[in-house]
């Protein structure tokens, strides 16, 4: 097992992360921006290094004081946790050279996954169900136009290197296409440095519905049922829950089998998850795979009684996996607390936390690194806390999240509490069938 882990992150992972390390009894370093001096992760950590100066791009994207940081204490292993340098294959190297395990993708696997054109193909020699579309890169608007007609309208251009919704465009007929390709082409260089871009069948009012994997170094993979994560806004999740109201013991295990044999094709280490679009008939489309822990596991977490971030520790020091599947015995919903202005386009509403209550009670669970006193830096993500309810069923967990949120303060910032608030008591939330597209006619004014 690892002596020491070096955790590459902030906020509340960085704080996860340490708490999983402790039980474990391994000690660990944290690292931290300037603008973080008096936050929690550095309290909790066995030793903690200053990396740099506030912007991410000076201290927690900073590999070369990352690794020094990871020299000067000894640790030999580090957790990239997520965004950051969790997919950073330049990050996954330097850790291989300098002889420290990065509790991650490798840098082969991140180069495979990133480029969604690769995925795709691997996951298609693998047997796994992808949208109908071209597949491979695209030469020129003559064969888009061309591919778009076989598939027939609408369609959707994707950039290869993108993600997150970024470089993509829907074409609902051919008339559009050349001003679609044209701004898809211009987002995906200025965003990626990557302008190729690929095409695929428009798959109209999906679920965003993911599978957790988790492989060893010895080929096996076992997954952990699904997430949905149809409540986004502007590709930003706002609520997860397990398991999805869409979903049948059936459709998980078609699903969970697929998501097994994609990760077992390309022998996946780790922990990882396979995104699939689920349609209105209930087939399913490969998406993309990420390569690291998500925010969103700890759902996962509850329904299987798993330490995610425990396996991954364990996988990386070359333990072998159980192998079996884990199927959710349990509901677990998680909403976002974000500093964020919801009524004003989500805005976000970095200062000082002047007062604080966190829920408690039964099935309540509150990851967070907030404290009364506390002041929200303006320098990264507006994500101040997770909000994570488990009961029996579907409907005991909004009681239940409705509850949680009433008895959740904050005060100097806005917060997206009024909001979650709100769609706890959605018409359509509640019944459970809604789509990817819900928060595009969804009133915020009055938040
Ligand atoms: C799609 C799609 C419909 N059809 N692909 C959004 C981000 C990136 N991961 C892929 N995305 C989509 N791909 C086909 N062929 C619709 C989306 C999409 C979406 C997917 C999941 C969750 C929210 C979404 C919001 C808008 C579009």
């Amino acid at each position: 097992m690892f002596k020491k882990i070096l955790i590459a992150n902030r906020g509340e992972i960085a704080l996860r992360i340490i708490r999983t390390c402790r039980e474990m009894g391994i000690p660990t370093v944290a690292v931290y921006s300037t603008a973080d001096r008096e936050s929690l992760h550095i309290r909790f950590a066995d030793e903690a290094v200053c990396i740099g100066p506030a912007p991410s791009s000076t201290s927690y994207l900073n590999i070369p004081n990352i690794i020094a940081a990871a020299e000067i204490t000894n640790a030999d292993a580090i957790h990239p946790g997520y965004g950051f340098l969790a997919e950073n294959a330049e990050f996954s190297r330097v850790c291989e050279e300098n002889d420290i395990k990065l509790i991650g993708p490798s840098p082969e696997m991140i180069n495979k996954m990133g480029d969604k054109v690769t995925a795709k193909e691997t996951m298609i020699k693998a047997g796994v169900p992808t949208v109908p579309g071209s597949g491979g890169l695209l030469e020129d608007v003559k064969e888009g136009k061309g591919q778009a007609k076989k598939i027939g309208y609408p369609v959707i251009l994707k950039a290869t290197a993108g993600g997150g919704g970024k470089g993509m465009r829907i074409v609902k007929k051919e008339s559009e296409f050349q001003g679609a390709w044209d701004s898809a082409k211009m987002e995906a260089g200025a965003s990626f440095g990557n302008e190729g871009l690929y095409l695929e069948k428009f798959i109209e009012d999906p679920r965003h519905v993911e599978i957790q994997i988790i492989g060893d170094k010895y080929g096996k993979v076992c997954h952990l049922s699904e997430r949905d994560c149809s409540i986004q806004r502007r590709h930003q999740k706002l609520v997860e829950e397990t398991p999805s109201p869409v979903v049948d013991d059936a459709l998980r295990n078609k699903m969970g089998e697929a998501a097994v044999k994609g990760g077992e094709a390309i022998k996946y280490e780790g922990a990882g998850t396979v995104e699939f679009l689920v349609d209105k008939k209930g087939d399913f489309y490969f998406m993309e795979m990420n390569t690291r822990i998500q925010v969103e596991h700890p759902i996962t977490e509850q329904v299987t009684n798993f330490d995610l971030i425990k396996e991954q520790i364990k996988v990386a020091a070359g333990e072998k996996i159980s192998g079996i599947n884990y199927y959710p015995q349990l509901y677990s919903m998680e909403c976002r607390i974000n500093a964020e202005d919801p009524s004003k386009d989500f805005r976000p509403c970095p200062g000082k936390i002047t007062s604080l209550n966190f829920p408690g009670g039964q099935g309540i669970r509150l990851d967070s690194h907030v404290y009364a006193g506390y002041t929200i830096p303006p320098n990264y993500d507006s994500m101040i806390a997770k909000l994570i309810v488990t009961a029996q069923s579907r409907e005991e967990c909004i009681v239940r999240m409705n509850r949680a949120l009433d008895e959740f303060i904050i005060e100097g910032v806005k917060t997206t509490i009024p909001f979650h608030k709100k769609l706890m008591t959605d018409e359509i939330f509640n019944s459970g069938k809604f789509t990817t597209n819900f928060l595009e006619s969804f009133d915020f004014s009055d938040l």
